[in-house]
């Protein structure tokens, strides 16, 4: 048997640090190259950068949570401005254990809470400011959330992680950079110190102090020095030297995804120049090819984490209990994170009582199942090597389990299973613990008469999984067609992922007919529209309805005789557009006009002039509703697809009844956090107006362009 469990898996680990084979070379986490290396030798030295042992840990653990929970939970928004009162902190039930059970039921190794998010409100009782839960109402003050957390986390044995945000809207001496980086440094410490073991501090990039706010200069390398000091065996995110930010909050990894990158760790006035140098960061898509390494005078072991929310914000709101991701889009994450050699960090974000709301936890709980009914077994378990795969590939047995080295590139391992075998999922891992090697690979099967290639894909590194089609084989071959040197597989696997039926998909054209669609063959479709979950005796979806006024429409697919069916999908639609009438615009492109941002298509949209003729903020548009309608509150939809330029951060919102009277209702308000996640940001006011008319006006772009785009804009009213 091939695959063998490894019980003493930490002995091993140890000797493999230290390295069995004594010629060979390999740089522990960083990699300088000399004046004018040649290529080849950097390739060499490429293949041989490894991870350090906590970063190989942290790997390992593939899915772990985020949990945002503070001030902001209470307000309801994605960034507090740091005027936010203590007392508004006050969960009802609150209930560490139930979040960490939740957690760890739902697959979850880690827990990260935010201690402080860029509010400065400190959900333990720091010594260094008023502003935190010591001063709310809840526990009488005498609460620590850290605490309770890390409490509940030792209780389910899951690894405990603190986010503390550097930007920090509250603290008076922000801005004051070298009291403000002692005053971190003390809150550094507090967590450091007060709670056991941290297994992951996560430093947040964010930070949006404009042109006129108040800039600090972080002393970066203090903070690296002290967790050093304190927690040695924790690594350190996003602004950290350890674990990199994969560039979105997607939840989707690149498909060529490099742990040795290019990319300088942290945010050290070394590191930053180096990066400057190369003209590259987080975000970029190429941060390890040969190309690049030719440009590269270091390289380093900087693994991505993919941060993602189980909801469309980072924080908890009432309204996104309906939007909790599907569990096929779920599923999706899992192999475009885990799949393509990332961690996940999936947010979870408690609601007001202190608690995961049901939604959430029900969909852990499915997508968990999923996960095991997966890999239940896999199919490659009494493979047996072809002779010709013996004399390509020298097998070891490492800790247990067997890798395989290639005497040289390219290689092909060519597996016989002792039956037909039908799958949908090919897992392959390179032993990280040699580095990082493999560049290209294809995976094929015997079709009885010939070899067929049913996937391809550039890097492997810790994890790759490739979803295919069904296929029924007993022969199936590995060709690695290009690495930086001798590739080391440590495993290849097969597996049966369960069908998911696909998600159905509710939209409404400007007439005010909703549709619903589903990719799954001979579905039946139910729906409801009282907010009510589609059950098999709901009404069945035959044709487009009118559904003028809004409201929620739900919708579920079913098939084989409602024995399966989809998760249930929720659209909120508001009033609808067709008596609206844009009366006026600071600008627009012919192919882009304003009145694309009051159609109810969400892929067209409206677009100011960019290349020529781009004209400064502010831009405005002007509508009007065609009657009277109590608002309170309105939306904006970004522009669809990947490209989000020209999405709008800055404005202010006006409302009038007849046109030429205006009430400002939002003077200069910000859509927090859109830069990262640019998802429908919906805007409740204090109080209903009665209101003919609305005025959009915009201040500043989210990637400080000059140009904005408008996916969709509109009222929320109440009826
Ligand atoms: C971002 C923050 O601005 C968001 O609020 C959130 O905390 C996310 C994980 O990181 O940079």
């Amino acid at each position: 048997m091939l695959f063998k469990r490894c019980f003493l898996a930490s002995l091993c680990l140890f000797l493999m640090f230290i390295g069995s084979n004594a010629q060979d070379k390999y740089y522990i986490k960083r990699v300088d190259f000399g004046d004018g290396e040649i290529l080849e030798s950097k390739i060499q030295k490429a293949a041989r950068v490894i991870p350090e042992r906590k970063q190989y840990e942290w790997q390992k653990l593939e899915m772990t949570a985020f949990v945002h929970f503070g001030i902001n939970t209470f307000t309801g928004r994605e960034w507090g401005d740091g005027t936010e009162k203590p007392e508004l902190f006050n969960p009802t039930q609150f209930d560490a254990n139930q979040w960490v059970k939740t957690l760890k039921d739902g697959g979850m190794k880690m827990v990260i809470i935010t201690a402080k998010h860029h509010d400065g409100f400190c959900l333990w009782p720091t010594k260094t400011t008023l502003h935190s839960v010591a001063s709310s109402p809840w526990r009488n003050g005498e609460g620590d959330v850290v605490k309770e957390v890390k409490e509940a986390c030792d209780t389910y044995g899951l690894k405990f992680g603190i986010y503390l945000s550097p930007w920090d809207r509250n603290a008076e001496c922000y801005g004051n950079s070298p009291v403000y980086n002692d005053f971190f440094l003390s809150q550094l410490t507090e967590l450091l110190t007060w709670y056991g073991k941290i297994d992951e501090v996560w430093f947040d990039g964010a930070n949006g102090e404009g042109p006129n706010g108040r800039k600090q200069i972080y002393d970066w390398q203090a903070y690296y020095d002290k967790i050093k000091e304190l927690q040695p065996d924790a690594v350190v995110a996003i602004m950290g030297e350890d674990v990199r930010w994969v560039g979105t909050e997607t939840g989707y990894g690149r498909e060529t995804e490099w742990s040795v990158t290019a990319l300088a760790p942290g945010g050290t006035l070394e590191m930053t120049t180096i990066n400057q140098q190369l003209g590259i960061n987080a975000q970029s898509e190429d941060l390890g090819s040969r190309e690049l390494i030719e440009k590269a005078e270091h390289l380093f072991w900087y693994p991505a984490e993919v941060d993602v929310s189980i909801r469309p914000g980072w924080f908890y709101h009432e309204n996104e209990n309906d939007k909790v991701k599907s569990l096929a889009k779920m599923v999706d994450i899992y192999f475009n994170s885990v799949g393509l050699n990332a961690v996940l960090l999936l947010n979870v974000p408690p609601d007001k009582r202190g608690l995961i709301h049901e939604n959430d936890a029900s969909r852990l709980q499915e997508f968990k199942a999923y996960l095991d009914k997966m890999y239940a077994s896999n199919l490659m378990q009494d493979a047996d090597f072809s002779k010709e795969a013996q004399s390509q590939m020298i097998f070891s047995d490492n800790c247990g389990e067997v890798v395989w080295e290639s005497v040289d590139i390219p290689a092909t391992v060519e597996a016989i299973l002792p039956y037909e075998e039908t799958f949908n999922v090919i897992m392959l891992q390179e032993d990280i613990t040699k580095g990082q090697r493999i560049e290209r690979f294809r995976v094929e099967v015997w079709n009885g008469d010939q070899w067929e290639a049913i996937a391809s894909s550039t890097t492997i590194g810790y994890k790759k999984l490739l979803r295919v089609p069904k296929i029924t084989t007993s022969k199936i071959r590995l060709v690695i067609e290009e690495a930086r040197d001798n590739a080391i597989i440590s495993k290849f696997g097969l597996f049966l992922a369960p069908d998911i039926l696909s998600d159905p998909v509710i939209t409404r054209d400007k007439e005010g007919f909703v549709s619903i669609t589903t990719e799954t063959l001979d579905p039946v479709i139910t729906y409801t529209l009282d907010g009510s979950d589609p059950l098999p005796t709901s009404s069945k979806y035959t044709k487009p309805f009118l559904f003028p006024k809004g409201g929620i429409v739900k919708a579920c697919a079913f098939i084989n005789n409602f024995s399966e069916k989809s998760s249930v999908i929720t659209k909120k639609f508001y009033t609808n557009k067709s008596k609206w009438k844009v009366i006026s615009k600071s600008d627009e492109l012919t192919n882009f006009p304003a009145s694309n941002a009051i159609d109810d298509d969400e892929t067209t949209m409206w677009h100011t002039h960019w290349e020529t003729n781009t004209l400064p903020h502010p831009h405005h548009i002007t509508v009007d509703l065609g009657e009277k309608l109590k608002v309170k509150g309105f939306y904006y939809l970004p522009r669809s697809g990947d490209n989000k330029s020209g999405t709008v951060f800055k404005y202010s919102f006006y409302l009038s009844s007849d046109g030429n009277k205006w009430e400002q209702v939002v003077d200069h308000g910000e859509f927090s956090n859109i830069a990262h996640n640019p998802v429908l940001q919906i805007v409740e006011f204090d109080e209903s107006h009665y209101a003919r008319y609305f005025k959009f006006v915009t201040h500043q772009g989210a990637y400080n362009e000059e140009w904005i785009s408008v996916g969709e804009i509109g009222i929320i009213n109440d009826k």
